[in-house]
């Protein structure tokens, strides 16, 4: 716990990284929680991994969420741990498109059929940033980065589908530079109940600078990738969220959010009011062959 930044561990991105604007987006959904609900900010947890993305677990410069710097790939077992003991807690896992989706892919589908009540919040530069910019899953093929000098042989990996697939129950899909649509974006994965995951365009402005690929340039006649979901988008309708994905480009706002969901702790707590409590003289007996 602390009130003020920790002045023993500091670290640096590098000028441009989208990774500022989703920290400043990430604070700000945080700030509105909290005035929101009039819990203190001690009730956040960000839960991050290894990677430059993993630095966020950093955030205030005043009062700031309690931050859990764990292993490379292994946010979502933290997360689980700390729900299943402080369900009342906010908790929200930062990760990037390697941590999350390569050493840690394993952990995501169990969490989505469990709906844990978490956001996870993904910084996607499509390479390995911290290590000198080697391919990720999301690196796309044929792309030159310093593990495949030749071109990645192969194709990029469709997060956003992915997670459709596996169920999560809140899907949203942002860009670094666009802080304040960003944040709302994370604000509402937080009261979502259940698995929320806000994936984000966050460039490595040192190994994949792709801002002008996302946003666009008039005068170069780009057009830019990265486009608002059409405001007619129904985003309880897993149909019409499929149709967003499946549109050329990068699709930015909430995709897809299921009602009604039972989170885990819901379930947890229906386990707990059907199970019976036995004394000890029954326990040791149905053990007993
Ligand atoms: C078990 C383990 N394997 C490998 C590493 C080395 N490593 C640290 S960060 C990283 C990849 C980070 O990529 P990403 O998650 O995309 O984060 P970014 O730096 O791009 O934000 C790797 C392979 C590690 N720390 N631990
Ligand atoms: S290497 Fe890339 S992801 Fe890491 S701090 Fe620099 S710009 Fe950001
Ligand atoms: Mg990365």
């Amino acid at each position: 716990m602390s009130e003020k930044k920790n002045p023993e561990y500091d670290f640096k991105w590098c000028p441009g990284c989208g990774d500022f604007g989703v920290k400043k987006a990430l604070e700000a959904a945080i700030k509105k929680k909290t005035i929101e609900t009039e819990e203190p900010i001690l009730n956040n947890v960000i839960v991050a991994g290894i990677g430059c993305s993993g630095n966020m677990v950093h955030l205030l410069e005043g009062e700031q969420p309690y931050g859990f710097h764990g292993l490379h790939g292994r946010t979502l077992p933290v997360a689980m741990g700390l729900k299943s003991s402080r369900p009342e807690l906010n908790v929200t896992v930062v990760a990037g498109d390697g941590d999350f989706l390569s050493i840690g892919a394993e952990h995501i589908a169990p969490q989505a059929k469990r709906n844990l009540d978490v956001c996870v919040v993904i910084m996607d530069n499509a390479v390995y940033g911290l290590t000198k910019g080697q391919s990720s899953p999301t690196s796309a093929e044929g792309m030159i980065t310093s593990s495949t000098p030749y071109g990645k042989t192969e194709v990029g990996f469709d997060p956003l589908a992915h997670y459709l697939s596996l169920g999560v129950s809140f899907v949203a899909s942002g860009l670094s530079s666009k802080i304040k649509d960003l944040s709302e974006l994370i604000y509402q994965g937080m009261i979502h109940p259940g698995f929320s995951i806000v994936h984000v365009q966050s460039p490595c402005t040192e190994y994949n600078n792709t801002y002008e690929i996302l946003k666009g340039n008039i005068k170069k006649g780009i057009e830019p990738l990265a486009k608002p979901i059409d405001v007619s988008h129904n985003p309880n309708d897993l149909k019409q969220a499929i149709e967003v994905i499946s549109t050329p480009g990068i699709p930015l706002g909430i995709i897809y959010q299921s009602k009604d969901e039972p989170t885990l702790a819901q379930k947890y707590e229906n386990l707990i009011n059907k199970s019976k409590q036995k004394d000890f003289e029954t326990l040791l007996n149905s053990y007993s062959i």
